[in-house]
């Protein structure tokens, strides 16, 4: 058989928008409190991290790393609009913070992720 070199690409392209909607079918992080990359100036006294599915409660876990290693959160609980919250028990002295999320939506499948955060000295 002979292809043409647009079938060729016709078929590679309908590959890759299939493994696409695949991909997208998947859960995913969405935004979170504190934002990706943000800067504060205090402590939160939580971190709450949306999804965009449903978080599955038995899958899901937030957990904290600081400059000094983990830091102990309260439970992982399912909050409001497909997040998920974690109470942070002691303030966090200034330093840069790293979020780190499990958890599975629809389909089960369980996806990580991460993002930082850091907290200013007061001035
Ligand atoms: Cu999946």
């Amino acid at each position: 058989m002979n292809f043409r070199p647009y079938t060729l690409a016709a078929t590679t392209l309908l590959v890759a928008l299939a493994a696409a909607v695949t991909v997208s079918a998947h859960m995913a992080y969405s935004k979170s409190m504190p934002a990706k990359d943000a800067a504060l100036t205090q402590s939160p006294d939580h971190l709450q991290v949306w999804f965009t599915q449903d978080p599955e409660p038995a899958l899901s876990l937030l957990s904290l790393e600081g400059p000094n290693g983990e830091i102990p959160l309260g439970q992982t609980t399912v909050g409001d609009e497909k997040s998920l919250v974690a109470d942070v028990p002691a303030p966090l002295a200034p330093g840069t913070y790293t979020v780190k999320w499990r958890s599975a939506g629809d389909d089960g499948h369980v996806q990580r992720g991460d993002f930082a955060f850091s907290i200013r000295a007061a001035e």
